[in-house]
C-alpha cells in the first residue's frame, strides 16, 4: 500500500510539470495556432507576429502563439478557414474577410464593386453601426471578433496591357478568391475570372495560365513583388479589404477574464500597428507606387470618370448583392458614406 500512495503523488506531480500553462482559470494549451494566409513578410504576416510576440510578452509566455503562415492550417483552401475557428481546429487568425464571408455573407458589404473610395470612408464603417453589427454576426456563429485590421483596397494587376477602361479589361483572364461576388463582378466587366486559392494563383501567374489578379498594394503586391509576373496594375479602388483578428469562441473561454482583456489589447495594438503599415505610402504622398514603378511597373491611377464608367457596367451587381448583404446594412453604410 505504501508503495501505490509513492506513485499516486509522482503521477499527479508529473502531471502537473507536464502541463505548464496550468493556471486558475484552467489547463492552457501549450500552444495555440493562428492561420494567416500570406506569408510573414509585409504588413498582414508582420502584423500577426507582432499579436502574437505582445502575447506573448504581456503573459509572460502563458500564452503561447505560433504563427501558420501561408495557409498551413486550411490545407490550401482558405474558405475553410472560419469553419476550421468555430470547430476550434484553429485558436486565432488575422483574416481576410473575403475568406470568411461564404459563412458570414454580410462580409461581402467590403467587396461591393467600386463602393468604397477613402480610407475615411470605411473606418466610418467599421466604427459605426455597420461595424458592431458585423462583429455580432460574427461571434454569433462561434469567432470572437478583438480587432479590425487591414490588407487594403484591391488593386489590378496583369501581364497583358494597362486597364484603364471596361473596354480593356474584357478577355482578361483574372484570378480571383473563391467568394461569389468576384466572380459576378469580372464577368459584369466581361472579363473571365477564375476562383483560385491563394496558394495555387502564384504558379498560375509564372506559367502564365491567368492573365492577372487583385490584391492590395503593401500587404500582397510589394511582398509577393508582383512586378516579376505583371507589368501592368490599375489603381482602381475597386473593393476594400478589412482584416479581423479573431479567436475561437471554444479556445476563448478557456481564458480568464484577465487574459481575455490582454489578448483583446494586444489585437487592437497589433491592428493599429498593421493598418498603419497597410496604408504606408498609399495616403497622400503615395511614395508605395514608386516602389512599383522602380520595379518596372507601369501604373495606372484612376480618375473619378474612370472609376464611374467601372461603376456603371457593375451596378447591377450591386444591386443584386445589396440584397444578400442585407439591404439595411448597405443602406446604413451609404448613409455614412453620403451616398
Ligand atoms: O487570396 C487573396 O487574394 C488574399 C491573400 O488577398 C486573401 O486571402 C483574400
Amino acid at each position: 500500500m505504501r508503495g501505490r500512495g509513492w506513485w499516486a503523488i509522482v503521477a499527479v506531480l508529473t502531471v502537473l510539470v507536464m502541463a505548464p500553462g496550468w493556471t486558475m482559470a484552467g489547463t492552457y494549451k501549450d500552444e495555440y495556432k493562428m492561420s494567416i494566409v500570406v506569408g510573414p513578410k509585409g504588413p498582414w504576416g508582420e502584423g500577426a507576429q507582432k499579436f502574437a510576440d505582445l502575447v506573448r510578452e504581456r503573459t509572460q509566455g502563458r500564452i503561447n502563439i505560433k504563427c501558420y503562415f501561408a495557409g498551413q492550417l486550411f490545407a490550401g483552401k482558405q474558405t475553410n478557414e472560419f469553419m476550421l475557428m468555430r470547430q476550434g481546429v484553429i485558436d486565432f487568425a488575422l483574416a481576410s474577410t473575403i475568406n470568411w464571408s461564404p459563412q458570414v455573407p454580410s462580409l461581402n458589404l467590403f467587396a461591393l464593386p467600386f463602393f468604397f473610395e477613402s480610407y475615411e470612408q470605411l473606418d466610418a464603417v467599421k466604427n459605426g453601426a455597420p461595424g458592431m453589427e458585423l462583429f455580432r454576426q460574427i461571434e454569433e456563429r462561434g469567432v470572437v471578433p478583438l480587432a479590425w485590421g487591414e490588407n487594403g483596397f484591391r488593386e489590378l494587376t496583369n501581364r497583358v496591357r494597362a486597364v484603364d477602361s471596361p473596354e480593356a479589361i474584357k478577355g482578361l483572364k483574372v484570378r480571383v478568391v473563391g467568394s461569389p461576388i468576384f466572380i459576378d463582378t469580372f464577368r459584369a466587366l466581361e472579363a473571365n475570372p477564375i476562383n483560385m486559392n491563394w496558394g495555387e494563383a502564384q504558379t498560375a501567374f509564372q506559367q502564365g495560365t491567368v492573365d492577372g489578379q487583385e490584391n492590395p498594394v503593401n500587404a500582397v503586391i510589394i511582398p509577393y513583388q508582383l512586378w516579376q509576373v505583371h507589368k501592368y496594375i490599375s489603381i482602381w479602388h475597386y473593393a476594400i479589404d478589412p482584416l479581423i483578428l479573431g479567436a475561437s469562441q471554444k479556445t476563448w473561454k478557456t481564458f480568464s477574464p484577465e487574459d481575455q482583456a490582454i489578448l483583446k489589447q494586444a489585437a487592437v495594438d497589433a491592428c493599429a500597428w498593421e493598418i498603419q503599415q497597410a496604408r504606408q505610402g498609399l495616403q497622400g504622398d503615395m511614395s508605395a507606387l514608386d516602389t512599383l514603378r522602380q520595379n518596372g511597373m507601369e501604373v495606372t491611377v484612376f480618375t473619378p470618370q474612370m472609376r464611374a464608367a467601372f461603376r456603371e457596367k457593375t451596378q447591377a451587381v450591386y444591386n443584386d448583392w445589396k440584397e444578400k448583404i442585407g439591404a439595411d446594412l448597405v443602406t446604413q453604410a451609404e448613409k455614412l458614406l453620403g451616398r
